[in-house]
């Protein structure tokens, strides 16, 4: 076989035997963003199949631009063990006691390679479009390319199944938000429905996200931004620390689930 054939033959079969083995999972993470790559990490590291799906190119959401497109990112104390494990570094921020500073860029790499290392499977330009919905409960994700989504061309998705759907899709908390509207299902708030962020209140919105991380349908849980958009949390702005420790506790959160099943 011509070289050049090799090496296409190679990205095909290997990237075809990454999606099949994908097409069944524990857990399937909609969006790459922090609270879903740490997620993935606790969730591979529990010996459980997982896999994220990520709209962009790149994976880490809302990481790489830190504030403003300042590429610094603000952690508290809190969440440093989530940073050592990962092995990201950070400095005291002199500012205010308790707080770290740490490169974005770092983080969003380090986040990303820590949930590949540990097992999950990260497939980027790929969009979740819809969820699979049977008897009264999340059964998996409806996937299609981005580029597809994007051009809105005519194109049938694949499915995935999976034992519970992680949204980590950031502000808009697109995956509960679909469910809510096309299942009809009554989700675990207040008003049974997403109930939408609040303006931005710092030590609020920290605590929030890490409060508003939960199974809000069977099968259904949220991190991050997404958990608070649907419980009706404050906005934090460019603290991180809140969206690491969301991730463990979904994470945590799902490993009992799926032990109790
Ligand atoms: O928003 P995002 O970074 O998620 P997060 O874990 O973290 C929020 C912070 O970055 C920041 C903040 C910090 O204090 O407030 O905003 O809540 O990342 C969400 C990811 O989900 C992807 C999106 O491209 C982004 O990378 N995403 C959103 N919808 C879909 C999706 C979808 N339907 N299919 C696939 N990916």
């Amino acid at each position: 076989m011509p070289t050049e054939n090799a090496i296409s033959m190679a990205i095909l079969r290997s990237f075809c035997s990454k999606l099949e083995a994908s097409l069944v999972l524990d857990a399937a993470i909609v969006g790459g963003g922090p609270s879903g790559l740490v997620a993935a990490r606790y969730l591979a590291e529990a010996g459980l199949k997982v896999a994220v799906f990520e709209r962009k190119l790149a994976p880490g959401g809302g990481t790489w631009g830190g504030g403003m497109l300042f590429n610094e990112a603000v952690v508290q104390q809190e969440a440093v063990p989530i940073l050592d494990e990962f092995g990201i570094s950070y400095k005291p921020a002199d500012e205010q006691q308790g707080y770290f500073t740490l490169d974005a860029v770092e983080m969003a790499s380090g986040l990303i390679f820590g949930a590949l290392k540990a097992g999950a499977k990260v497939f980027n330009s790929v969009s979740v479009e819809d969820i699979v919905f049977k008897e009264n409960k999340v059964n998996g994700l409806v996937i299609n390319w981005t580029p597809v989504e994007r051009l809105g061309m005519h194109v049938d998705p694949l499915t995935v199944i999976s034992s519970v759907v992680l949204d980590g899709t950031g502000h808009p908390s697109e995956i509960i938000a679909l469910a809510a509207r096309k299942a009809g299902i009554k989700l675990d708030t207040a008003t049974g429905n997403v109930i939408g962020e609040k303006p931005m209140w710092v030590d609020h919105g920290e605590k929030q996200t890490v409060e508003n991380t939960k199974e809000y349908y069977p099968g259904l849980f949220a991190s991050g931004m997404a958990a608070n958009n649907t419980g009706g949390g404050y906005r934090m702005g460019p603290v991180f620390g809140g969206m690491l420790l969301s991730g463990r506790k979904a994470a945590g959160l799902i490993v009992n689930k799926l032990k109790e099943a």
